[in-house]
C-alpha cells in the first residue's frame, strides 16, 4: 500500500479481510450542502452503509493526509469549513505537499478509492462538459478520472445546468459504459429523466457486478458509471426547475463566476430559489444511489 494514503482501521480492516467496502466523496458534505444538512446526511450515509454490513469510507485531504474513512470529528470539520479548498485530480499532491485540507471532487475521490483498493464509490452527481464548453473549454476532470481508474460510480447521472449531449459523447470517447438502472433515459440527477438515452439499461445488479468483473478481466483502466432515476416522490417539478436554471444561468454570467465555483454556487442558488426543495431531493437521491450501491457491493463479494 501506498504510504501517502491513510486508513481508517475500520476500512483497513474491511480492505484486509475483503469484506465489501464503499467509497463516499467530501465536496458533497463541503460544498454541495448547507450546514446542518450536509453533516446530517454525511452521517445517515455513513449508518445507511454500516448498517447492510457494508463498510463506508469517506475520502477527503486533512492537513495534507489523504484519509480514507474519517471519524465525527473530521466530518464534522468538513461540514462547518468555510474556506476547505474542492479538491480534484490536479490539487491532490499539492494539498499533500502543502499540508492544506481538501473535500474531495467525483475525480479525487475516484483516484483514491483505486489507490486503496475499493471498487465502488456512491455520490449524487458527477461533473461533465459545461453549457458553452466550445469557447469556456470547461470540462470537469470527473470524466477524465472515469477513464483513468477502474471505479465503478453511482450518481444520479448529471445536472441539466451541463450540457448532457457533449458529456455523453465525451464519457464514449473515453470509453465509459453508461449505464441506466432500471431506466432507458439518462437522468437528469433532480429530475428522473433527460432526453437522452443511455448506452444500456439495466435491470439488476447482477448485471452490474457481471459488467464490473468483465471490466476487469479484460484488464481496462475505466471506470463504469451507473445511473439511477431519483426516487418519484422526490423528483422536482421539471418546468418549475428549468426556470429557475435558466434564471440562474444568466446570474452566473452577470456575476461572472466560472470554473470549480460554478456547481457549488447554483447548488446553493437552487436551494433558495426551491425553498428547500431541491437539498431534499439531493438527500433522497443519493441515499438511493446508496442502496443500489450497497446491493451492487454485497453481490460482488458473493460472487468473487
Ligand atoms: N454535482 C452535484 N453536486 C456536487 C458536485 C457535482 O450535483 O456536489 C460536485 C462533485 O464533487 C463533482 C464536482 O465531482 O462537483 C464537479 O466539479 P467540477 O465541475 O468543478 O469538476
Ligand atoms: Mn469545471
Amino acid at each position: 500500500m501506498n504510504n501517502l494514503i491513510n486508513l481508517s482501521k475500520e476500512v483497513k480492516e474491511a480492505l484486509d479481510k475483503n469484506r465489501p467496502v464503499i467509497a463516499l466523496e467530501s465536496t458533497i458534505i463541503a460544498h454541495g450542502f448547507p450546514y446542518p444538512d450536509n453533516i446530517k446526511l454525511a452521517k445517515e450515509l455513513i449508518k445507511q452503509t454500516k448498517e447492510k454490513g457494508v463498510m463506508p469510507a469517506t475520502v477527503a485531504i486533512i492537513d495534507g493526509k489523504i484519509r480514507v474513512g474519517l471519524n465525527d470529528k473530521e466530518l464534522e470539520y468538513i461540514a462547518k469549513s468555510d474556506n476547505i479548498h474542492k479538491a480534484s485530480l490536479r490539487d491532490i499532491p499539492v494539498l499533500n505537499a502543502k499540508k492544506l485540507s481538501g473535500a474531495t471532487t467525483v475525480a479525487a475521490t475516484m483516484q483514491i478509492a483505486y489507490l486503496a483498493g475499493i471498487d465502488l464509490f456512491v455520490t449524487g452527481g458527477i461533473g461533465g462538459v459545461h453549457r458553452g464548453a466550445e469557447s469556456s473549454f470547461d470540462i470537469s476532470a470527473d470524466l477524465n478520472a472515469l477513464a483513468k481508474f477502474p471505479v465503478t460510480v453511482i450518481c444520479a447521472g448529471a445536472k441539466s445546468v451541463l450540457d448532457l449531449a457533449k458529456t455523453q459523447e465525451v464519457l464514449e470517447t473515453k470509453g465509459v459504459p453508461l449505464l441506466g438502472y432500471k431506466t432507458n433515459k439518462l437522468p437528469a440527477f433532480y429530475l428522473r429523466e433527460s432526453e437522452f438515452d443511455v448506452d444500456y439499461r439495466i435491470e439488476n445488479v447482477k448485471e452490474i457486478v457481471e459488467i464490473i468483473k468483465a471490466n476487469k478481466i479484460i484488464n481496462n483502466s475505466n471506470g463504469i458509471l451507473v445511473t439511477v432515476p431519483i426516487p418519484k416522490e422526490d423528483e422536482l417539478d421539471k418546468v418549475k426547475y428549468n426556470n429557475i436554471l435558466d434564471k440562474l444561468l444568466i446570474e452566473l454570467k452577470e456575476k461572472s463566476i466560472t470554473g470549480k465555483k460554478i456547481t457549488p454556487y447554483l447548488l446553493s442558488r437552487i436551494n433558495k430559489e426551491t425553498k428547500g426543495e431541491s437539498v431534499q431531493a439531493n438527500v433522497s437521491l443519493v441515499k438511493n444511489n446508496l442502496k443500489v450501491g450497497i446491493d451492487i457491493a454485497q453481490k460482488l463479494k458473493e460472487e468473487i
